[in-house]
């Protein structure tokens, strides 16, 4: 045992919509390290979660018709029961909707007002609700991060005095204090911090779905006020530990965890880590986490991979797929927990292999499964079975040494290795474990293959007896030790490896004994007797992609028509925004075969001015996939008045609109200009789509689409409008 402890974090998760696989990644690297660092000896303590409050989510259940606290119980339930599935070993589950996370982030606001760091001014600025971050761009413009549509904001605000910490932030960053890595993104939070800090707003009174801000600052402002999000889920890395609990027993779990040794994050909210966190703390006087790292996006079709856009692969389909048509095919008597970890392992496996740690990577089907049986079945499985059934069919099951030790060590498996920083599982060099390690396990068959063992088997005599045991042992022996490296990987097979190994102890009792960090050549003793073999790694037939594209785009009559906090499988909150068909518009939003399709992902739209694209029609046709409501309630309608519509030079189809939407005022390129003159377009009421991204046409950004039916194809679109009297921005539902 270390007398060392090891708290690590991943960032809690926004109940907005289901996980992906993008979450599955740094959980299984969360779960990878937490792993690695118990079977140090050190005293680890792994936290994941969910962020459920903020506007985000309050639309989110809102466009659900069900009420927040329902939404966020249905949706954190399916990310929790995700991780059991998949054998995370996180300690702790932290909901910022639980009563001792808003005690404690009560505590921590009250905090920061008594120790002067707040105060109460008015806010007018854009606000983008899709990170739930202020921006400083002006209105109209998307925003700088994601590219989404931001909203004019005018609130009364509590005040963070954010600019006070910049010097003192910039210091501990630069002294490694405070380390970020890698260091690409420790530049880009330095530049920022250097450019100078304004003042953060952290309360948001324009709606409810929040922790309130507690006495006495609540009494000080005209309004009630919640506590901006990311202030409350920044705060779960101490609410979850027992920061703002009165029990001693709580108290005392945080004296000891707290600082934070490791918050793991995607690289896009590092600012909100290692700027915003580290002054909230710095002003309440606590100790900052000791380290932020931050790994890269996984890729979808080349683009990020997100819940909002729809581009997604959800962790489900590789657990059922693999694990049904692999590990439940070879083994037909394997209950579904099994099957699930089997397939987790896969996936812990691919991802750590496949994407450089810190950088986006790419994810496919294919290259899933070629990894898969390249290096798992062909390689070391393969490896495994081979020497294994060596030693049953040659040995009779006993691993043996009686002859003179030959070798202490097997190439390159050597004495070097318990120094070789390549077979560490540190985060600077997660994925080039998996390499290092499959590099042993190609040596080592390589190693098999020259010496023959099949050879000295068919001869006789003492001498070939003992080359025989030796080198089978040597095979035995490294198999130990690559298995003993890639447990923290791969916990399900190298614990099935670990029993055929012989050994009584289970591996996951062994590396509680800190019997894994022992890598010493000898571990194994002679007279070991195997245990029961079979197949780990069943090879993953090339046809199991197609089964799991199907899956991920369902046919429509498989589309499930829950609400989005039901359990899986449904397409209905993850579906991409441009696969709903509204109003019955096919031509951009299906594949061929009439499902979903992530290639044709691109929203298309019926004004947006590509005047050949089809325009949406009235009425679903018999090409439309069936869409469930949640996916309609995705589209957000609202009426809107035109103030203005202009020409615009040299775009003869395109007219540009500034509409009022009640709330906001918008610009919207529209494909009218063969239909409507603009001046019988001013003053209508129309019905505007308002929660599309932003596109740009003719140097011109476009916020928004408006509705219309068509008479016949290609015939005159009629603008959709209102018969009685509407207040602008009501929603159509
Ligand atoms: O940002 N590739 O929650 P979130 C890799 N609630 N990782 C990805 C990914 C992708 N394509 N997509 C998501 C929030 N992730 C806040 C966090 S913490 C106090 C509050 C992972 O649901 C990655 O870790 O948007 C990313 O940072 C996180 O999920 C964002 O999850």
């Amino acid at each position: 045992m270390s007398d060392k402890k090891f708290y690590l974090t991943t960032p809690i998760y926004y109940v907005n919509a289901r996980p992906h696989i993008g979450h599955a990644y740094t959980t299984i690297v969360a779960d990878v390290l937490a792993r690695r660092h118990r079977l140090l000896g050190d005293d680890t303590f792994f936290l994941t979660g969910t962020d459920e409050h903020g506007q985000k989510i309050e639309r989110s259940a809102a466009a659900a018709g069900i009420a927040p606290q329902q939404f966020a119980d249905g949706v954190s339930k399916s990310f929790e029961d995700l991780w059991q599935r998949m054998g995370m070993t996180n300690n702790a589950y932290i909901r910022t909707t639980s009563e001792k996370h808003k005690r404690g982030v009560q505590k921590l606001f009250a905090e920061l007002y008594e120790r002067g760091f707040i105060y109460l001014a008015s806010y007018t600025g854009q606000y983008c609700v899709s990170d739930e971050a202020f921006v400083d761009v002006a209105p109209g413009e998307p925003c700088p991060d994601c590219g989404r549509i931001t909203e004019t904001l005018t609130e009364e605000n509590f005040f963070f005095k954010l600019s006070e910490f910049g010097e003192r932030i910039a210091a501990l960053i630069e002294s490694n204090e405070l380390s970020i890595t890698p260091d690409s993104r420790r530049n880009e939070v330095l530049s920022f911090v250097k450019g100078g800090l304004k003042d953060l707003s952290i309360s948001r009174s324009s709606f409810t779905w929040g922790i309130p801000v507690p006495e006495p600052a609540a009494s000080a402002a005209a309004q009630k006020h919640v506590i901006y999000v990311w202030l409350d889920a920044l705060a779960n890395y101490m609410t979850a530990i027992g920061y703002g609990s009165d029990d001693p027993a709580e108290q005392a779990k945080f004296e000891k965890y707290w600082p934070a040794d490791l918050h793991l994050v995607g690289k896009e909210i590092i600012r909100f880590h290692c700027v915003y966190w580290p002054a909230f703390l710095l002003a309440a006087g606590l100790p900052l986490p000791k380290a932020v790292t931050a790994h890269g996006w996984l890729l979808f079709e080349e683009s990020k991979m997100s819940k909002s856009k729809g581009n997604i692969v959800r962790t489900e389909t590789i657990l059922d797929a693999f694990g049904d048509e692999v590990y439940g095919k070879q083994f037909p008597d394997s209950t579904k927990g099994e099957r699930d970890l089997f397939a987790s392992d896969v996936l812990r496996y691919f991802l750590l292999r496949e994407i450089p740690f810190g950088q986006d990577g790419s994810f496919s089907f294919d290259a899933l499964i070629t990894r898969y049986n390249a290096d798992l079945a062909n390689g070391y499985g393969n490896l495994v079975s081979r020497t294994l059934s060596m030693i049953q069919k040659y040995l009779h099951g006993e691993v043996c040494r009686t002859g003179p030790v030959v070798t202490k060590f097997v190439f390159p498996i050597g004495a070097n290795l318990l120094a070789d920083p390549s077979v560490q599982l540190e985060t600077t060099n997660l994925g080039k474990v998996a390499a290092t390690v499959m590099s042993y396990v190609a040596a080592l068959d390589g190693h098999i293959s020259s010496k023959a063992p099949w050879k000295l088997a068919a001869q006789d005599g003492s001498e070939s007896r003992q080359d025989l045991e030796e080198i089978l042992y040597q095979a035995a022996e490294s198999i130990r030790i690559i298995t003993a490296l890639l447990y923290p990987i791969l916990p399900f097979a190298t614990a099935k490896v670990w029993k055929q190994l012989g050994f009584e102890k289970s591996i996951e009792q062994a590396a509680a004994d800190c019997e894994l960090n022992n890598l010493e050549w000898g571990g194994l003793k002679p007279g070991t007797k195997l245990g029961p073999l079979g197949p780990i790694f069943p090879r993953a037939d090339k046809g199991l992609a197609q089964i799991m594209t199907d899956m991920e785009n369902p046919a429509p009559e498989q589309t499930s028509t829950t609400h989005p906090a039901a359990p899986p499988r449904t397409t209905s909150i993850d579906a991409p925004s441009s696969t709903l068909t509204v109003g019955g518009s096919t031509a951009h939003t299906t594949g061929p075969d009439n499902t979903p399709s992530h290639k044709e992902a691109t929203p298309s739209a019926p004004f947006d001015t590509t005047a050949s694209q089809a325009p949406i029609t009235a009425g679903p046709t018999d090409a439309s996939p069936q869409i469930t409501i949640d996916d309609f309630a995705r589209v957000e309608l609202r009426v809107a008045q035109v103030l203005v519509a202009e020409r615009i030079p040299k775009a003869d189809k395109l007219l540009r609109l500034e509409v009022d939407l009640g709330h906001e005022k918008r610009q919207i390129l529209s494909g009218i200009a063969e239909w409507y003159t603009p001046e019988e377009l001013i003053g209508r009421r129309i019905v505007v789509i308002t929660n599309l991204a932003p596109r740009k046409m003719r140097g011109l950004e476009s916020h928004g689409m408006l509705l219309a039916a068509s008479n016949g194809e290609g015939g005159k679109p009629v603008l959709a409008t209102f018969g009685e009297d509407i207040a602008l921005g009501s929603r159509l539902k």
